[in-house]
């Protein structure tokens, strides 16, 4: 399954249900992040429907009265049928209600949309067989949270290995929501084993197409493997964080490259490694990593571990967050979980509260008390952007080794070396040799010496 309209004329619904355990404020804020993942894909949000229901697990999801009414913003394509049991009635006297004011200055509140909508978005995840009873009922393409955050990440895939893994997750997803194509009818065509019906075939295929995708996924995780080795001799940083919070821009900032940051969620999806900029001897390596979310689908986090590996593997996390978006206390919860999840640690870690521009001193001096060891930036202000970098420097420097080295004017080409990847502090020139002092990584120490032998 995939968002097949074009995003152009697609409208959407979208619709909260209220449980006991997501209400107010947090079902409130939930939906207005579906709205920017929706607009992320293209679609105007033209209305938002909400209702109290003990659980999302109700065949229909919502009361018959309320797929009615919403069938009608659809233009009454479907049918409206009672659910088995007869538990058709609202459940009136739960009050869950999205009866908070958020800013959700693109998401018109629960109200008639200003089109009929043709798409329907519902801020939880549904079983292949409630998509279907909804859509039955509502006569429209009918998504979940899941559904759309797949396809946002299908869209945004660039290098292989992300377009790998997300095409594994994508067919996970699909393959139990597949329906039937034709009547049904046993039919026995070319390709189509006896008996087989076209769903079957269908599944067949994806099943297929998987096991093809995993072995190929196998074969760059390899390669990726092999290149992440060469790079354990430096020092490396992970930017790690929620989608949004200001990574690729800090990644741009601190290692002068041309990483893409954009406004839009998911945008980075596959992890990029640059040199920190002004370059340091040793070289410092930064990688920018895959943005998270609230209720990522678990085979999304499942099917990334390769790519966190580069987060697994850096010696310090920048944990960057949006400071001026107010639920980024709950966005750093849910990137501790993934990142417990996936079993990244990394031994040293800082708080990087970004987009500091966007609050006012007092917001500033009020964080700085609540998190005291973090550091406040802006990836747009340079300033910060050194304080950043020498920072960084400092930590890199605390497991470096200092170490005089004598080498041979006879042997004076390993100098040129020593200066491109350590950082020598002083030079002494006696009659046949130089003696240099240089700091460095235990392993590059560990290098030198072993190449000293060999001379
Ligand atoms: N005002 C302000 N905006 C910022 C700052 N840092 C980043 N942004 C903006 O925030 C948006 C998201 O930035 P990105 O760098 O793409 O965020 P990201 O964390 O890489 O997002 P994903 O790749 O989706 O995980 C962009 O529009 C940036 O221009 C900042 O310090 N101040
Ligand atoms: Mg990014």
């Amino acid at each position: 399954m995939q968002l097949t309209a074009k995003p152009s004329l697609n409208n959407a619904l979208l619709i909260s249900v209220c449980t006991p355990e997501l209400r107010g404020k947090e079902a409130a804020e939930s939906l207005a992040e579906l709205a920017r993942l929706v607009t992320t894909l293209g679609f105007k949000v033209v209305g938002t429907q909400s209702q109290n229901q003990s659980s999302t697990r109700r065949v229909n999801v919502l009361g018959l009265g309320k797929l009615a009414e919403i069938a009608q913003l659809t233009g009454n394509q479907g049918v409206i049928e009672a659910e088995e049991d007869g538990e058709d009635e609202l459940d009136d006297d739960l009050d869950y209600g999205l009866d908070y004011d958020l800013d959700m200055a693109s998401v018109p509140s629960d109200n008639l949309p200003l089109a009929c909508a043709d798409i329907v978005v519902f801020d939880c995840d549904l079983s292949p067989s409630q998509l279907r009873n909804v859509e039955n009922q509502l006569g429209v393409e009918v998504f979940d949270r899941t559904g759309v955050i797949i396809e946002i990440f299908s869209r945004h895939a660039r290098t292989k290995t992300a377009k790998l893994q997300v095409e594994i997750a994508r067919l996970n997803y699909v393959a139990p929501r597949l329906r039937e194509t034709s009547t049904g009818d046993r039919e026995h065509q070319m390709g189509k084993g006896a008996g087989e019906t076209t769903l079957e075939l269908n599944r067949r295929n994806v099943r297929d197409q998987l096991a093809e995708l995993k072995r190929q996924l196998v074969s760059v995780q390899e390669e990726m493997k092999g290149r992440r080795t060469q790079r354990s001799e430096n020092f490396c940083v992970a930017l790690v964080g929620y989608t949004n919070a200001g990574k690729s821009s800090m990644m741009r900032a601190i290692t002068g490259s041309d990483v893409e940051g954009e406004n839009k969620l998911f945008a980075t999806l596959d992890t990029t490694v640059r040199a920190l900029f002004p370059i340091t001897h040793p070289r410092i390596l930064v990688s920018d990593t895959v943005g998270f979310i609230k209720k990522l689908p678990h085979d999304l986090v499942a099917s990334f571990h390769s790519t966190l590996a580069e987060a697994h593997d850096a010696s310090l996390l920048l944990y960057v967050v949006d400071a001026s978006d107010p639920s980024f206390r709950k966005q750093l919860d849910v990137v501790h979980e993934v990142l417990e999840e996936v079993g990244v640690e990394g031994s040293k870690k800082l708080l990087v509260l970004n987009k500091s521009d966007q609050l006012s001193v007092e917001q500033q001096a009020e964080l700085m008390v609540e998190f005291p060891d973090a550091m406040l930036t802006s990836a747009r202000d340079p300033k910060d952007i050194a304080k950043l970098h020498k920072y960084i420097v400092g930590i890199s420097e605390e497991g470096m080794l200092q170490e005089e080295i004598v080498i041979p004017y006879t042997a004076n080409g390993i100098v040129g070396e020593i200066r491109n990847s350590m950082s020598v502090t002083k030079e002494e020139y006696e009659f046949d040799h130089v003696k240099l002092t240089v700091r460095t990584s235990e392993v590059g120490l560990a290098r030198l010496k072993k190449r000293m032998l060999d001379l």
